[in-house]
């Protein structure tokens, strides 16, 4: 097979942001004088539903007993959400999360030999902005072909339409591609498209089920371990 494509994730992936999420969260709650509290344990069960609206409207139902919902719960959740958006970029663009290790060579190894890059995550296009901005420069679009984010899909990870939609933005078969995630709910949604995904894990997901995976790893630190595993001929390019 030879890879025509590599489609990455975002958060967990492409940098350890989930923290960074879930600080946000806290900071817009107590903003509008809701005395919510995501610790690290709560968010961890939290993160089993993605997209931020998605899983606010998650604990309200499953997390709250008594809590009054306004009768316009849809836009009281998005309001929450977007005021959290703003702090997480802020953070964000302060550049205090960095890139995991081997992400930004690997970019730019692959780009460099021509393979086709793109991105097909369930977080904003601004906090993906936010987040290549800092970590790839101000001309980060340009190294992907297609940016398949949040809500352009009825339907998030683990459901395959964010994949599919980037598999025809860019014109290519799942068989053309692999994936990079880092999370049961982003593999099941790559491999329910018919991508090959290879997996690197973080404190949120190291316990996570793998099945399916083509190879898990801690991190890309060790890029050649993953260019062997892939079948990547990628040589090493200057930073
Ligand atoms: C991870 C998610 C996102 C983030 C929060 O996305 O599930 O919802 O946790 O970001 P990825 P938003 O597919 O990149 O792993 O609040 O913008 O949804
Ligand atoms: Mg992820």
């Amino acid at each position: 097979m030879t890879i025509k494509a590599i489609i990455f994730d975002v958060d967990g992936t492409l940098a350890d942001t989930e923290d960074g999420h879930r600080m946000s969260f806290n900071k817009a709650f107590a903003e509008n004088g809701l005395d919510w509290n995501w610790d690290v344990a709560l968010y961890d069960k939290l993160l089993k539903v993605t997209g931020g609206k998605e899983r606010i409207k998650y604990f309200v139902s499953d997390f709250l007993q008594d809590f009054d919902k306004p009768a316009d719960f849809d836009g009281f959740v998005k309001n929450l959400h977007a005021i959290k958006t703003q702090h997480y970029t802020t953070m964000i663009g302060e550049g205090n999360v960095p890139l995991r290790p081997g992400v930004k060579q690997l970019i730019h190894d692959a780009h460099a030999a021509g393979i086709t890059l793109a991105i097909a995550t369930t977080t904003t296009p601004e906090n993906v902005t936010a987040l290549l901005e800092v970590g790839l420069g101000k001309d980060w679009a340009d190294l992907f072909a297609a940016n398949g984010c949040g809500d352009i899909v009825p339907h998030k990870k683990p459901a395959p339409d964010i994949y599919f939609w980037v598999l025809e933005k860019m014109g290519l078969a799942a068989t053309d591609c692999i994936a990079l995630e880092d999370s049961e709910n982003g593999l099941r949604s790559s491999l329910a498209a018919g991508i090959k995904t290879y997996v690197t894990t973080n404190h949120y997901t190291r316990n996570h089920d793998f099945t399916g995976a083509a190879a898990v790893f801690d991190d890309l630190s060790n890029l050649e371990q993953f260019y062997q595993a892939t079948g990547l001929t990628l040589g090493k390019l200057p930073d």
